[in-house]
């Protein structure tokens, strides 16, 4: 089974992510966490490239860097991860290049799309959990977050993006959603770390006990 996790920034998704990896544990659940960008060695390089504030990347080479990330992902971690049967559990993925790339940077949405496909050879998530929240709230979260654990400004490239932006790519998640309804569950990420373990259970469904 292959989960992803996606919102707009401070939605929760890596509180969630840890909280749903502590159940797995406990319930002997085989699984990979993993996260793009930088879940593999290359996205590990990529990483600071994409994130960095100082980084003045064309939005074309942004996109395919994503991109590249995402392709040694699936190869490296992802597919063998689901071919040995284990649950992948991805803090974002290709529905993050559509949100950002298409709808925030106002690339062609159906071309990313199609990339997407070719990128991850075809390979989309069984379930996507959208933690939807008003970009504002998301946005003071991360940013409170960043002041108290100190986090290095150095990592703030979309972070420093206008409130229109981040609005933007809220629309373009909210309408993935509502486009692939199989597949996506969208959780109120107003509620809290504890009541959204419980609703991302839900939406799951098929854990054992
Ligand atoms: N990007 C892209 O453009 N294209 C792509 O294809 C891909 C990504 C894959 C990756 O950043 C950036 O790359 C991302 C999109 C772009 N934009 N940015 N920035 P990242 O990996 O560094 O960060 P992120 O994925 O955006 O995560 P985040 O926004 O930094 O945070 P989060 O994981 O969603 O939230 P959190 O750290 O769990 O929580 C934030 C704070 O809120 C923290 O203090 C928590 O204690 C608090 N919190 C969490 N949950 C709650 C609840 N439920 N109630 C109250 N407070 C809460």
């Amino acid at each position: 089974m292959f989960i992803t996790v996606e919102g707009v920034e401070g939605a929760g998704k890596s509180t969630l992510m840890n909280l749903l990896a502590r159940e797995f544990e406990r319930r002997g659940v085989p699984f990979v966490r993993t996260r793009e960008p930088g879940g593999c060695g290359l996205g590990a390089n990529l990483r600071p490239l994409l994130l960095d504030v100082s980084s003045s990347l064309d939005g074309r080479a942004e996109l395919f860097l994503f991109l590249a990330d995402r392709a040694q992902h699936v190869a490296d971690t992802i597919r063998p991860a689901l071919e040995r049967g284990a649950w992948v559990l991805c803090d974002r993925y290709a529905d993050s290049t559509v949100a950002y790339q298409g709808y925030g940077r106002g690339m062609d949405v159906e071309v990313l799309q199609s990339l997407n496909d070719y990128a991850t050879g075809g390979l989309w998530p069984d379930r996507t959990l959208l933690l939807d929240l008003p970009v504002k709230t998301g946005l003071e979260r991360a940013l409170a977050r960043n002041g108290r654990e100190g986090l290095s400004k150095s990592e703030g490239r979309f972070e420093a993006e206008e409130l229109a932006f981040h609005q933007r790519i809220r629309k373009g998640f909210l309408e993935r959603a509502a486009r692939w309804p199989e597949r996506f569950r969208v959780l109120d990420a107003l509620r809290s770390p504890e009541d959204l373990l419980a609703d991302a259970l839900k939406a799951l469904g098929s854990l054992p006990d």
